[in-house]
C-alpha cells in the first residue's frame, strides 16, 4: 500500500510500536503502518507481576455536570399577592373573550387564549402595516391616505382603513377621470401620455379628451405608465418572504416588498404561512428535562415527555436518551473520582475553526483547516455499565441492528448506519457477549455486573460502537470533531489539558498505577484523571485510557476542504484517536496523533465515546 509522506513529515517519526504486553494489528500513522494485515489482537500476556492495584487517585471531578443542550430553566412563576396567597379563596378567572379569536389594539395584534380568560399580545405590526384581526396577521395597506385612482370613469379614493377604495364620483362626458388631479376634468390630456387605471394601461386619445385602453397587465405584471408598457412584477400577489427575521409581503402594486413585522428570530420567520411562528415548526426542543414539540403550524409548543434529567432530553432525535436509565454503577450519577458525576454527561462544545493534527510545537503544518458546528461530546469514554444497558436491551446484534440512516451526523449526508453492515454485527446477544470477552486479562467487560462497571468498555468493533451511539441518541464523533475537542479548538493544544504529559493527567504507558509494566491495574475507571486531565471543555481521558473510535475512514491527507467533513466514502479502515493506557510513546497521546484500525477488530485498548448534535 502506497502512502504519502505526509504522516511522516507532519506527525513526526516516533519509535516503533513495540508494546511488551502484546501485539496489535491496528495502525499508528507516524510509523510504517502494519495494518491492514489482519492478525487479531492478542494481549494475553498477563505480565509478570500483579501490580499494586488500580487506585483512582485523580483530583476531584467537582460537580461540573454540564447538562447538554437543555436550554434555560423555567421562568419563575409570579408570586400571588399575600392576601390571596394566605386566604383559601378559589379564584375563578372570568371569561373575557372568545377563545382563539384575534383583536387589534392599534397596531398590536392580540389573541384570546384557549380558556377565553385573557388577551395575549402575539405580535406588533410594523408602523405602516395594518393589523388584521380577521386573519390574525399584519398586512400591507392596499393604498395610501388620500391616494386617488381611476377605474374607467369612476374616481376612487383610498378608504380610511387603507384596505380598499371608496367611490368619489363617476365622471360624465366630456369630463373624464384624472387621478393626478383627484377629480373629473375636461382638461385635455397630454398628447402621447400614458396612465394606469388599476392594472390597465391607458393612452391619451387623439382628441386629448379621454384615455384609450391599451392592455391589461394582469396580476403577474405591472402597469408602468412611464415605460408605456407592462413590466414584470417584482413579486406575486399575496406572496410572503423573509429577509433574516423580517417578514414581508408583496405590496398591492406588485412592484416591491412591504415589511410586515420582525420575528423573534430568522428561524421563526415563516414565509409559507405569512406569519411569525412562535416556535420552529415541527421541531423538538428541550426545556430543562421537558421534551417539547412545536406544532406543524409553528403556533404552539407542547411538552411530550419529561426525561429523567436535562441531559437525557434529546431534541435532535425527539426522545429521552435511553442511556444511564438504570442508575447502576457506570450508568448513573456515580462516575469520576468524586463518584457523583453522571456517567452519561454530555459536555457541549461551541464549534469553530482550527487546524487538524497541528499543535504548533511538534507538528507545525497548519494547512489542514477544519470547521465544526457546535456539538456535544460524552464527557467520559463509554463505560462498561453504559454498554451493559445496550447489551441487555438486545442491541448491537444482527437480531436488532440500527435502522438505515441511524446515528447520522445531521450535516453530513450519508453518514448514518448502512444496513449492509448488519451482517458485521454479532448474530445475537450471546455472540456479542462472547466477543466482548476478547482477552481474559485486559478486557473490561464481564458477563455479569462486577467491579469494572465504571471502566471504559473495550473490545468493541467500530460497528458496535456506531450502533451504541445510534441507540443512545447520538453518533460517533467525526475525526475533526474529536481533534477539535482534544486540541481545545483554535488553542491547538499539544495535550488536551496543556503542554506536558505525566501520570497525573492521563492513564498511559502502563505506569499510571505507579508500577512499570502492564497489568490489569493499569486500567482505570473513567474520569480518574479529572479535572487535571480534562480538555478545554471538560472532557476526560481524551488522551490515554482507551484509544477512541471516530466516524472517519483513514484518508491521507485529510479530506479538504473541511466544513463538518468526514471521510466516509473514500479511505480505508476507521480512525481511532488519543492513544491508550498501554501506549508507552508520549507522541501517541498528543492531540495531533492519528491512528487507524480494521473496523471489525477488537482491542483491549480501543473504546469510544459518542457525540450529539443540538
Ligand atoms: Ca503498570
Ligand atoms: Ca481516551
Amino acid at each position: 500500500m502506497q502512502r504519502s509522506i505526509w504522516p511522516l513529515t507532519s506527525l513526526g517519526i516516533v519509535s516503533a510500536w513495540l508494546w511488551s504486553c502484546g501485539s496489535t494489528d491496528s495502525t499508528t500513522h507516524d510509523v510504517p503502518p502494519p495494518w491492514p494485515d489482519a492478525s487479531t489482537d492478542a494481549t494475553s500476556d498477563a505480565g509478570g507481576f500483579a501490580g499494586t492495584g488500580g487506585s483512582t487517585t485523580g483530583g476531584s471531578a467537582g460537580t461540573g455536570a454540564t447538562g447538554g443542550f437543555g436550554g434555560s430553566s423555567d421562568a419563575a412563576h409570579d408570586a400571588l399577592p399575600d392576601a390571596l396567597d394566605d386566604a383559601s379563596i378559589d379564584v375563578v378567572e372570568e371569561v373575557v373573550c372568545s377563545p382563539n379569536t384575534f383583536r387589534c389594539q392599534t397596531n398590536k395584534l392580540e389573541k384570546c387564549n384557549a380558556a377565553g380568560t385573557a388577551w395575549n399580545l402575539i405580535l406588533s405590526c410594523a408602523t405602516s402595516a395594518l393589523c388584521d384581526d380577521g386573519e390574525g396577521r399584519c398586512t400591507p395597506p392596499e393604498c395610501l391616505p388620500n391616494e386617488h385612482r381611476c377605474t374607467g370613469k369612476v374616481l376612487e379614493r383610498c378608504n380610511s382603513n387603507q384596505n380598499g377604495w371608496d367611490v368619489v364620483q363617476t365622471c360624465l362626458s366630456p369630463a373624464h377621470c384624472r387621478s393626478e388631479y383627484k377629480t373629473c376634468s375636461a382638461t385635455p390630456c397630454p398628447i402621447g401620455s400614458y396612465q394606469c387605471s388599476g392594472s390597465e394601461l391607458m393612452r391619451c386619445n387623439a382628441t386629448q379628451t379621454d384615455w384609450d385602453f391599451v392592455q391589461d397587465c394582469q396580476s403577474s405584471a405591472l402597469c408602468d405608465a412611464a415605460a408605456k408598457s407592462c413590466t414584470p412584477a417584482t413579486c406575486a400577489k399575496g406572496e410572503f418572504g423573509c429577509v433574516g427575521a423580517e417578514l414581508r409581503m408583496c405590496n398591492f402594486t406588485l412592484d416591491g416588498w412591504f415589511d410586515l413585522q420582525t420575528c423573534a428570530s430568522e428561524a421563526l420567520c415563516d414565509a409559507a404561512h405569512g406569519q411569525c411562528d412562535l416556535c420552529e415548526a415541527s421541531r423538538y426542543t428541550c426545556e430543562g428535562a421537558d421534551l417539547r414539540r412545536c406544532a406543524d403550524d409553528g403556533q404552539s409548543l407542547t411538552t411530550e415527555q419529561t426525561c429523567a434529567s436535562a441531559s437525557r432530553c434529546n431534541a435532535q432525535v425527539g426522545r429521552c436518551d435511553p442511556g444511564c436509565a438504570t442508575g447502576a454503577p457506570g450508568a448513573g450519577d456515580n462516575c469520576s473520582s468524586s463518584g457523583n458525576v453522571d456517567c452519561c454527561t454530555k459536555s457541549p462544545l461551541p464549534g469553530g475553526t482550527f487546524s487538524r493534527s497541528y499543535d504548533v510545537v511538534n507538528y507545525t503544518d497548519s494547512q489542514y483547516v477544519a470547521t465544526v458546528a457546535p456539538f456535544a461530546l460524552d464527557r467520559y469514554e463509554v463505560t462498561v455499565g453504559r454498554f451493559r444497558e445496550f447489551v441487555d436491551a438486545g442491541h448491537g446484534t444482527q437480531a436488532s441492528p440500527p435502522h438505515d440512516g441511524d446515528g447520522a451526523h445531521p450535516l453530513i449526508p450519508g453518514s448514518g448506519w448502512d444496513s449492509s453492515w448488519n451482517s458485521l454485527l454479532p448474530a445475537d446477544t450471546g455472540a456479542l457477549k462472547a466477543a466482548l470477552n476478547c482477552d481474559i486479562v485486559y478486557q473490561t467487560w464481564t458477563d455479569t455486573p462486577g467491579a469494572k462497571e465504571k471502566k471504559p468498555i473495550a473490545c468493541v468493533s467500530w460497528y458496535e460502537a456506531f450502533a451504541f451511539c445510534a441507540w443512545a441518541g447520538g453518533r460517533l464523533p467525526t475525526e475533526a470533531e474529536w481533534n477539535f475537542a482534544a486540541a481545545g479548538g483554535a488553542e491547538q493544544r499539544v495535550f488536551p489539558w496543556g503542554d506536558t504529559l505525566d501520570y497525573q493527567h492521563a492513564v498511559w504507558g502502563c505506569e499510571t498505577d505507579g508500577t512499570p509494566g502492564c497489568t490489569s491495574s493499569d486500567l482505570f475507571d473513567v474520569g480518574s484523571r479529572s479535572p487535571a486531565g480534562d480538555g478545554r471543555w471538560g472532557h476526560a481521558d481524551l488522551a490515554g485510557s482507551m484509544s477512541e473510535w471516530v466516524l472517519d475512514k483513514f484518508l491521507d491527507p485529510y479530506p479538504m476542504p473541511c466544513s463538518n467533513c468526514a471521510a466516509i466514502t473514500q479511505g480505508s479502515g476507521r480512525m481511532r484517536r488519543g492513544g491508550a493506557w498501554n501506549d508507552t510513546t508520549p507522541a501517541r497521546l498528543r492531540t495531533s496523533s492519528r491512528e487507524s484500525a480494521n473496523p471489525e477488530h477488537r482491542f483491549t485498548y480501543l473504546g469510544f465515546r459518542c457525540a450529539w448534535s443540538p
